[in-house]
């Protein structure tokens, strides 16, 4: 029903290369990339693609074979990958931030029998036991490699399409898997044009006089789309910026390329809106902004709308959509919000006995619509747990409100006390507004006897903490909550581990 509202018909999609080869016809001159790499023409990059899936052919890939992507985002990135799809290779696209074992567990697990990757980047391989052929791109090749210039030398630009089909594996991504290994989420060839017509088309309305400027990466599912499958769907151009994305590198970049709808996450805006000195930058090309991810303070939302006249536009998608499924509009904007659910996506919450909740009713969201990432690779167990049905289970609870949604945390912890359901962050909120609480944890405790429990882990205010301060703790949440919350396990400690970004460490504080 939601691929039918935005009228998407899949058998249409059988290759995702032709969100690119399309502008051959449309507008082969205009630009499709710009940045610190130069200009390059819709018809440039077409060329390059097409050599790079011929090269990927000859070297005697496979149809479905995984190559795995280890790229800075400059134009090398969009002409191997959509040469490599063009041609029936599936690429892998991996966070160049990861360490060398990770980085060896991604070439197991995906079976890769090839890598492209940077001139700087070759020494992460150093771990990488299944020895794959690397490409190196951007520089010199060292020993035992090839570089990018000898792997294309004679193959020309002509590339038929491969006899994929909508519901083809096209490219993976990797979950960030802050629990448990990473997870290979595969996605279709359907699926990038569908995030395009849902999520693109409603929202974000761009239009090929657009540079778009995507601070996410390309191995992000946010990124991909924000700088593959958006513009090149209309024809805009992409800016295309390698390295790390210091608030100072954005803004200069801005500055420098004048893109018109730029792409961020809550951490950039807000160091973007520290910047000494940010009110005196150039940053009037921006037509549009958007955030997602996480969602952003009050405060920041209000400098960025005074330093550049544009509210952000706030969305929530994940890596098994592919891209956006929850967005606010330029038209109808809620702060604090997630936005409404897009059109071509279905939300449902629902509680922990599987029932759908009402309006104003906390409950698990499950999102449905057809760019949904169909398995885990290799990880039936996770597939289960994640892609029920054709929903997929996002872990996230929120409450709705008039069509919009508002997160209220993550559903992990959700637990059965007494035969009675309890959200531990509910009971941890209730705590916090005590006045002798600094700040404090409840997590779910199973007892010897398998049956669960809450425990708080409570970090005191200066000067508070007598003999009866555990009744009074637990008194406060019965008075406010329904009396079976309170937690029945109350520690004490100075104060609560932190993880690298500044949040409550629960990882560290289970047991
Ligand atoms: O909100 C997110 O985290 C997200 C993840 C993947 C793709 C797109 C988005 C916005």
């Amino acid at each position: 029903p939601a691929a039918k509202a935005i009228g998407f018909d899949k058998a249409q999609h059988p290759n995702c290369s032709s969100i690119l080869w399309d502008n051959l016809d449309r507008n082969p001159n205009a630009r499709a990339l710009t940045g610190p790499a130069g200009d390059v023409t819709y018809a440039e990059l077409i060329d390059q693609a097409g050599r790079w899936g011929n090269a990927f052919k000859a070297a005697g890939l496979v149809q479905g074979d995984r190559i795995a992507f280890f790229l800075e985002d400059t134009p090398v990135y969009p002409a191997a990958f959509f040469g490599a799809v063009r041609a029936g290779f599936v690429p892998v696209l991996l966070n160049t931030m990861t360490p060398p074992d990770i980085l060896n567990y991604y070439l197991e697990d995906s079976a890769a029998p090839f890598a492209l990757t940077e001139a700087g980047l070759v020494e992460r391989f150093s771990e990488a036991k299944s020895r794959v052929p690397l490409v190196v791109v951007n520089g010199e090749a060292p020993a035992g490699t090839q570089s990018a210039d000898d792997f294309l030398a004679g193959y020309g630009p002509d590339l038929p399409v491969a006899t994929t089909g909508p519901d083809d594996m096209a490219f993976w991504m990797y979950s960030s898997g802050t629990t448990g290994r990473p997870k290979g989420i595969v996605h279709l060839h359907h699926d990038m044009a569908y995030s395009q017509q849902s999520f693109a088309q409603s929202v974000l309305k761009l239009t090929a006089g657009d540079v778009c400027f995507s601070v996410p990466k390309i191995y992000f599912a946010y990124g991909f789309g924000n700088a593959f499958t958006f513009p090149f769907s209309v024809g805009a151009c992409t800016l295309l910026m390698p390295g790390r994305p210091t608030p100072e590198a954005v803004v200069d970049t801005v500055e420098a390329y004048k893109p018109s709808v730029f792409y961020g996450l809550p951490t950039l805006y807000t160091a973007i809106c520290n910047m000494p000195g940010v009110e005196t930058r150039d940053l009037s090309s921006l037509r549009q902004c958007m955030s997602a991810a996480e969602i952003l303070s009050e405060d920041v939302f209000k400098r960025w709308q005074a330093l550049t006249g544009l509210p952000p536009i706030e969305g929530l998608g994940s890596t098994e959509m592919l891209h956006v499924y929850l967005s606010n509009t330029a038209e109808e904007q809620r702060l604090g919000s997630a936005g409404k659910a897009v059109p071509g996506y279905e939300i449902e919450l629902r509680d922990g006995d599987g029932n759908r909740v009402g309006s104003g009713v906390d409950g698990v969201m499950y999102v449905r619509g057809g760019s949904s990432a169909p398995i885990y690779w290799n990880r039936p167990d996770k597939t289960a747990e994640t892609m029920r049905e054709d929903w997929i289970y996002t872990g996230d609870r929120f409450i709705e409100q008039d069509g919009f949604y508002y997160f209220q945390g993550r559903a992990d912890d959700l637990i059965k006390v007494s035969g009675q359901w309890v959200w531990p962050l509910e009971v941890e909120r209730c705590l916090n507004e005590h006045p002798d609480v600094h700040e404090c944890a409840v997590l779910a405790h199973e007892l010897e006897d398998r049956r669960m429990t809450l425990r708080a882990v409570v970090s005191l205010r200066a000067g508070a903490g007598d003999d009866g301060q555990t009744k009074a703790l637990q008194d406060y949440v019965k008075g406010k909550l329904q009396p079976f919350k309170y937690p029945r396990i109350m520690e004490y400690v100075e104060s609560l581990p932190k993880t690298g970004t500044g949040k409550i460490d629960r990882q560290a504080l289970k047991r």
